[in-house]
């Protein structure tokens, strides 16, 4: 990769952390899913076993940084618990805490070299503001995000060159409540959603005009859950139904990179009885766009208008078609480098901006045995992923960085599991939360090592 290439891995608070209420802080409403994403929602936070725990970074901390360090990171994407910081979000002080928590991870990372590559907000709204405000759904929350964003970006302003306003906020299509914590509909459910995905883009936007007023060093970006879409047959009916669905994934990144509604967005919102509810200066604050483009990308979609395919698709994440082209994970995810190089070159067709890869990795049941984890499978998956990545930047598409999901295991978003590992440290904790939480290297921890210190993948018979 060119020179500079920010290589390094990626994790989200709520999946690490643990100390869930140490320290001030309190529940997001990723404490509140059961059985992960996919699962039920508990407000009341009974169980919801191994989110708690995480695979206790808090405590770790140190040596998982030394780990990623050994891997040599120039880059670590994390997240800052909005409830260490704010715990129910409405607090009019910051938890001193919860800064100095994070302000000693970031001087771990500088000791390395390591810069943080910060998220905002990562599926950790406070879960106050999601029962009492019903999430984005309502301006309060907005505020709240605005005086969580203020402190956090002026607090770090000399510790953090690189953040994120959302993770996945697409999201919101598919799991309002943890993209948005929106708990209750009204009666047209689309109108819920789209006023929380309206309110979430502008706190977004007003995040991003902040820091860059504060601070003309950093950069800010978005970051979408991409993938593409595929029409599952060449009917037209099919290529149009694809169309239509990757629209649902490019209104965020064309809302937060070109500062305004694409024009898609109206005649959906008329068929579907919605109506947003704007202030005078929204569409103006809209208008700070960010500075590059991040995504998680795993795998590809297919849609099918033909009934029948759409009953199977049911109860999949993306209620995507089987596309019979391509192997698929233990958890039914689909293998697709080829549309990793393909989403790398449409998003920049679109945009124009460098884009920033902040998720890809492979989610598998992983065995250690005499310490160790050979993992063959996740190497293989990785260096396709990394080779297509490669392809992308020779077809001419900017990539800022590459942050792999995961450096370390930990708890599952969509599952809420802790079998589904992703990571290059095998972490030694189990669903039933047995385990001494000792972390291992797996295989994949020297090949990662090796592709960073070579700063790439060489082809055949070629140096990178
Ligand atoms: C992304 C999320 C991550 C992460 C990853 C893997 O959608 O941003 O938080 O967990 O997916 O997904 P999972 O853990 O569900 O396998």
């Amino acid at each position: 990769m060119k020179k500079g290439f920010l290589w390094g891995g990626a994790a989200a608070a709520n999946q690490i952390e643990g100390a869930v209420l140490e320290n001030g802080k309190q529940y997001s409403v990723s404490d509140a899913l059961i059985h992960g994403m996919k699962g039920e929602i508990d407000p009341d936070v009974r169980g919801c076993y191994p989110t708690h725990r995480g695979v206790d970074f808090y405590y770790h901390y140190k040596e998982d940084i030394r780990l990623f360090a050994e891997m040599g990171f120039k880059v670590f994407r994390m997240s800052i618990a909005w409830t260490r910081i704010y715990p129910t979000g409405m607090e009019t002080e910051p938890n001193q805490n919860g800064l100095q928590f994070y302000d000693r991870v970031f001087d771990e990372l500088h000791k390395y070299g390591i810069e943080p590559l910060v998220t905002l907000c990562h599926y950790e709204m406070p879960l106050y503001l999601a029962k009492h405000y019903n999430g984005f759904e309502s301006r309060a929350t907005v505020e709240a995000f605005q005086r969580y964003a203020r402190t956090v970006l002026d607090y770090f302003k000399e510790k953090v060159k690189y953040w994120v306003t959302f993770n996945e906020i697409n999201v919101m299509m598919i799991s309002p409540f943890c993209g948005g914590g929106v708990i209750r509909y009204r009666e047209n459910r689309a109108q819920t959603i789209w006023q929380a995905t309206h309110n979430q883009l502008l706190a977004s936007a007003w995040a991003v005009r902040y820091c860059h007023e504060i601070n003309a060093e950093a950069q800010i970006g978005c970051m979408i859950a991409s993938g593409p879409w595929y029409p599952f047959t060449c009917r037209p009916e099919d290529v149009f139904l694809a169309l239509k669905k990757n629209w649902q994934t490019y209104l965020f990144s064309d809302v937060q990179v070109r500062g305004e509604y694409p024009f898609y967005i109206y005649k959906y919102w008329k068929d579907h009885g919605v109506t947003i509810q704007m202030e005078e200066e929204d569409l103006g604050i809209l208008k700070n766009t960010v500075d590059f483009v991040g995504i998680s990308y795993y795998q590809s979609r297919c849609a099918s208008t033909d009934p029948e395919e759409q009953e199977k698709a049911q109860g999949n994440l993306f209620q995507s078609v089987r596309n019979p082209y391509l192997n698929i994970t233990d958890w039914g995810w689909p293998i697709d480098p080829k549309g990793f190089r393909y989403t790398l070159n449409m998003l920049y067709d679109r945009y124009q901006k460098p884009i920033f890869v902040l998720e890809n990795g492979f989610g598998a049941v992983d065995v250690l045995e005499n310490g160790t984890v050979h993992d063959t499978y996740r190497i293989e998956y990785l260096k396709s992923h990394i080779v297509a990545m490669q392809e992308a930047e020779e077809d001419g598409v900017e990539i800022m960085g590459y942050t792999v999901w995961t450096p370390l295991d930990l708890v599952s978003f969509s599952t809420g599991e802790m079998k589904k590992r992703y990571g290059m440290i095998y972490v030694d904790k189990k669903d039933d939360g047995s385990g001494s939480g000792k972390r291992y290297k797996k295989d994949s921890f020297y090949w990662y090592k090796k592709v960073i210190s070579d700063n790439g993948i060489a082809k055949e018979g070629e140096h990178v």
